[in-house]
């Protein structure tokens, strides 16, 4: 089945937050954000930008009723900055005016006097100064302590991994307005419509019945909208709140750029140990986490490092240890992976380093370690099947392995200015948000009289095809053409206290809401259709919209006996509630069973480096990707594509930059450089794994939005090893991300660039 959005998106008719039609008296706001890092906030001189053309209001935050408070986990986030400012562009006062250019305009006529403070930017300054978010985790198995003795080989070092814009094609925004009553309907382009719904009551000392929030569907969302929507709608109801006006805030690109946060950079240390057979006796790790200014996600982002720290292998004793660490710059926030791929960076890493020093490939560690059926994780939870290993294999086969490395070696012996590169990358990513509370969904289904159906979740349409995937799950368990069934926007009154689509499980736990009310539905009415055909005690079941009785179809059709049911005075309506069973942790030993499963999967890598120019292209990327039982082939391998690419682009083009007084250099597309179509793969297979998938998977079709982000990593390790192919000169090169083309030069000649070293370049291309 096709995506349900593909036409409206395709012919421009799908309705985004900034399309909505305005209504009546629609004001517009622009917020005004801190030109410097750290300060203290001394004056606000406003009366310049009130004075001019348009403007209607300029609100602080002395015109916020209730508490001026949006963090999300941890209360540290001001909405509007009151003494102190801790990053550039950190909100100090909304302008509100008659147009969006009224708006904007008056931002530049506001001048703030701040006494400023010293910036830090880096992770483990912070941390040296004490300045942490939380106090450090630690996860550990084993008794890595006594474990070095017995390790073979030992490696220690560093690997730093960058940040990443969430550049969702629809920017960050809302629109709110004051119904009867003091009632206010919000719009916002969220992933969390309850969050933002809480947040809201908060900031106007409302009760959250009087918060109504709605959400047809965003233009992305990636994680950038799990908590950061949140404040951007809180500007705008208070706006709404306090003109009594419908008010409409939509960030610009440069500002989204500038005034969100990003996916975290890390810096970490590793050590590793392996025994003469390779296997991974020991490893230790330290996290030293970019958190920004403020809390937002980073706790939960800290954790899910902590949870993927030996990626898919198993490894007897290791510990790894993470610090959040506060720095001057936009809070940093949930963003696809959602701190699993930094984890994994690390351990790959370190099996690459170990590997170079070893003169090994990689390929025979990572092989080697691949985690089993019954081997627990670090955090004791036992892993069921052998899908690792499934995946590594399957990957190989299709991408014919030994012939592949065979023509990379040819090729790089005969090329004298290119050089190929392979790398594996296996993944494991744990399915469930690991704060079990938000494990919880609901769903609401209405038949009308004609056998049509409407269809309420909390999940949030953003991309990914959820809608189709309920609209799916709805129509096979009732029994019905799909045709029938239409998905409501998301709306806090129909749904209530959801979680945001997120963890990506929003498919899983929606999906399994849905099924429960269309099957209490679905038996319902069979019932009903038994007494109505006197056979009281028969199969009754509905088939391609018609009733059969033990297996044989009858006269009776879906339209009719939902018809019937209604004059019969029958409820044609059902809301159900689901909370994954069976998953627990405890936050003291930092152990259990917090993942309703587990994905695995497997991804080749070729490159091929230009060694002139130090630019690169992916020729082929062969992945084995366990879907489980894929309820949507064609949405599901559109995500592992976004995905692969994503990752992709943060290991390589993307770089976040920030100046040292904290000012972003990168906030730009002219600066910011995201993956088009000619980054790619030139050849790119996905083969599923034959697996059946989890009972706890809705319809045993395994989550996909997160999971093949973490695939793009081994783009990272294939350049390594075409760099390495080339130089003469084997010391370790860095490990850092991304490896843009300036890294790439910079590696592939150790010694600073000199018009001596192309020369010879040059000379060598000419006579061969
Ligand atoms: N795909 C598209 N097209 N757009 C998105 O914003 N977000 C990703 C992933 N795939 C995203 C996407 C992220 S971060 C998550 S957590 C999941 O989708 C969320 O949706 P799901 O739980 O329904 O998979
Ligand atoms: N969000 C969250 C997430 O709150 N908890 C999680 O475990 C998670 N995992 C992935 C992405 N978002
Ligand atoms: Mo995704 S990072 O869980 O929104």
């Amino acid at each position: 089945m096709k995506n349900l959005d593909a036409s409206g998106h395709v012919s421009g008719r799908s309705i985004y937050l900034d399309d909505i039609p305005e209504r009546e008296g629609t004001l517009h706001a622009a917020v005004f954000g801190s030109p410097v890092a750290h300060g203290r906030l001394i004056h606000l001189d406003s009366s310049a930008a009130r004075a001019m053309e348009g403007v209607v209001a300029i609100l602080t935050a002395a015109d916020i009723p209730g508490e001026n408070q949006v963090g999300g986990i941890i209360p540290d986030e001001p909405l509007l900055a009151e003494h102190e400012i801790h990053f550039v562009g950190q909100a100090i006062a909304i302008v509100v005016a008659t147009s969006e250019e009224h708006a904007r305009s008056a931002l530049a006529a506001l001048k703030v006097e701040i006494d400023p403070l010293p910036v830090i930017t880096d992770p483990r300054e912070a941390f040296a100064l004490g300045d942490l978010i939380t106090p450090p985790r630690s996860f550990a198995i084993g008794d890595v302590d006594n474990a070095w003795s017995d390790c073979a080989y030992i490696f220690e070092g560093r690997a730093e991994s960058g940040g990443q814009e969430h550049l969702y094609i629809e920017c960050q925004g809302a629109y709110a307005h004051v119904d009867e009553g003091g009632h206010l309907k919000v719009y916002s382009s969220t992933q969390g419509p309850t969050a933002v719904q809480r947040t809201v009551a908060k900031v106007l000392g409302l009760g959250m019945h009087m918060i109504e929030l709605d959400v047809t569907r965003l233009g992305g969302g990636f994680g950038g909208k799990e908590d950061q929507a949140t404040p951007w709608a809180c500007k705008a109801a208070l706006a709404a709140w306090v003109l009594q006006r419908p008010v409409k805030l939509v960030l610009h690109r440069l500002d989204d750029m500038h005034m969100t946060g990003k996916r975290h950079p890390y810096s970490s240390d590793f050590k590793i140990g392996l025994d003469a057979h390779y296997k991974i006796i020991a490893y230790q790790v330290h996290f030293y986490q970019n958190a920004g200014a403020t809390a937002d996600l980073s706790p939960a982002i800290l954790e899910r490092t902590l949870f993927h720290h030996t990626n898919c292998y198993y490894i007897p004793n290791s510990r790894a240890t993470a610090y959040s660490c506060r720095t001057n710059l936009p809070p940093n926030t949930a963003f696809r992976g959602f701190g699993g791929p930094q984890g994994m960076f690390v351990i790959e890493s370190a099996i690459a380093y170990a590997a170079e020093a070893l003169g090994i490939d990689a390929a025979r560690i990572q092989e080697a370690n691949l985690i089993a059926d019954g081997q627990p994780f670090p955090y004791g939870q036992k892993v069921k099947g052998d899908l690792a290993l499934a995946s590594w294999r399957q990957a190989r086969r299709a991408a014919h392995i030994e012939q592949l490395e065979a023509e990379v070696a040819h090729f790089n012996a005969s090329q004298s200015l290119q050089r190929r590169g392979l790398a594996h990358m296996p993944i494991c990513f744990g399915i469930s948000f690991t704060n079990k509370a938000l494990n919880q969904s609901a769903a609401l289904i209405h038949l009308y009289q004609d056998g049509s159906v409407s269809l309420s979740t909390g999940a949030v349409e953003m991309g990914q095809g959820v809608n189709t995937k309920m609209a799916q799950v709805a129509a096979a368990c009732l029994g019905i053409s799909v045709r029938r069934v239409r998905v409501e926007a998301t709306n806090t009154t129909r749904v209530a206290n959801t979680s945001p689509t997120a963890a990506s499980s929003g498919a899983d736990l929606n999906g399994k809401a849905v099924e429960k009310a269309a099957l209490a539905l679905h038996e319902r009415l069979c019932a009903f259709a038994r007494e109505k055909l006197g056979q009281p005690d028969a199969v009754t079941e509905v088939i391609a919209e018609t009733v059969h009785i033990n297996g044989q179809a009858t006269a009776l059709t879906w339209v009719n006996l939902v018809r019937d049911a209604y004059w019969s005075r029958i409820s044609l309506s059902e809301q159900a509630f689901y909370a994954t069973p069976g998953i627990h942790f405890d936050k003291r030993t930092e152990k259990g069973e917090p993942f309703a499963y587990h994905v695995f999967g497997t991804a080749i890598f070729q490159v091929t480096v230009d060694c002139l120019r130090g630019r690169y292209v992916v020729d082929r990327v062969e992945i084995a990707h366990d879907f489980g039982t894929s309820l949507n082939p064609h949405i599901d391998l559109g995500q592992v594509e976004g995905a692969l690419v994503q990752g992709i682009g943060w290991m390589t083009m993307e770089e976040v930059m920030f100046r040292e007084d904290g000012r972003c250099i990168s906030g730009a597309l002219s600066t910011y450089k995201v993956p088009d179509i000619y980054s790619v793969p030139k050849e790119l297979v996905v083969s599923p794994l034959e697996c059946e998938g989890p009972e706890r998977a809705i319809f045993r079709s395994k989550a996909v939005g997160e999971p093949p982000l973490m695939y793009g990593i081994g783009v990272y390790f294939a350049i390594r090893n075409a760099i390495r192919a080339f130089r003469s000169n084997q010391s370790s090169i860095a490990f850092e991300a991304p490896m843009t083309p300036e890294r790439v030069l910079m590696a592939l000649y150790p010694q600073p660039v000199n018009e001596r070293n192309l020369a010879g370049v040059a000379k060598e291309q000419v006579t061969s």
